[in-house]
């Protein structure tokens, strides 16, 4: 099994789709666990492909490749870690924000808080403050889930919290931050109500936050 986690980060590094899809689904039926087909696979593979990109040593078309084999491997990993974890605990709107493309990381948290229960609207990438706000206004979620990879897209987390407060809104919903630049410092910095460092801790502060 543990020469498989091997194959599918370098499959995932030279965009090998359906061969990404088809290991991760191999593993999955042999009984792994998601988390280790994650870790020990795609992020593996994914931290490799962040190197590279940042050296130069890959570009963004062979990185969108990659995106896509994540992709293809989190749709075989949904139905696992979206199992109905019971009752539904409360809906949670997640974004990427304005300006930002990248949302592997949005996604796999919004299927894990979906299994804990959560029902999650997802808006998708480079959603403006204003959408954002609109959606929270109409759905009443109990949580609203923002996601952001660049530093240079970070600030506009603390500008959908300032327009909330603006709109009357920010004490209806609990806002929860996460992605590779954000940290908790600058969660507390921007007044979000919790940091996720990574999708399993935001699904925790997700049921802490509704219990709160
Ligand atoms: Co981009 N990119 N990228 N990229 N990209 C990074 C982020 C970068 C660090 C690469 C690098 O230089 N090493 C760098 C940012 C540098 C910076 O800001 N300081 C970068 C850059 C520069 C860019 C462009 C500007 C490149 C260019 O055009 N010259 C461009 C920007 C486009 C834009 O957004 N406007 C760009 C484009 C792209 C692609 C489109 C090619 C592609 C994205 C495809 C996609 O997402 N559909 C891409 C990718 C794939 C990456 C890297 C390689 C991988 C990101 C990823 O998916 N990681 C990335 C390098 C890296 O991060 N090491 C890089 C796996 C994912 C599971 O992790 O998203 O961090 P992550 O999610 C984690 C946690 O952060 C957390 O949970 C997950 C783990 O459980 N999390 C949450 C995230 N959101 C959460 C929300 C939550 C809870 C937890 O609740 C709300």
């Amino acid at each position: 099994m543990s020469e498989k986690f091997g194959k599918i980060a370098d499959g995932l590094l030279h965009g090998r789709i359906d061969e990404v899809a088809a290991l991760t689904q191999e593993l999955l039926d042999e009984g792994a666990d998601p988390d280790e087909v994650l870790q020990k696979g795609l992020f593996a593979g994914m931290d490799v492909v962040g190197k590279k990109f940042k050296n130069c040593e890959m570009f963004i078309p062979e990185v969108l490749r990659s995106a896509k084999a994540m992709h293809a491997a989190m749709d075989k990993l949904r139905p696992v870690l979206s199992e109905e974890g019971g009752s539904r605990a409360g809906t949670v709107v997640m974004a990427t924000v304005q300006g930002d493309l990248h949302d592997i990381g949005k996604n796999l948290a919004g299927m894990m808080m979906e299994g804990a229960g959560f029902n999650i609207i997802d808006m998708g990438i480079d959603r403006k403050t204003e959408d954002i706000v609109n959606m929270v206004k109409e759905k009443k979620p109990q949580i609203l889930g923002l996601s952001a990879l660049l530093t240079t897209t970070m600030p506009k987390m603390g500008e959908v919290i300032n327009a909330l407060k603006e709109a009357g809104i920010r004490d209806q919903v609990k806002v929860i931050v996460g992605g590779a630049p954000v940290t908790d410092d600058f969660a507390r910095e921007i007044g979000a109500d919790a940091y996720a460092p990574n999708a399993s801790i935001g699904t925790e502060k997700a049921l802490e936050l509704i219990k709160a």
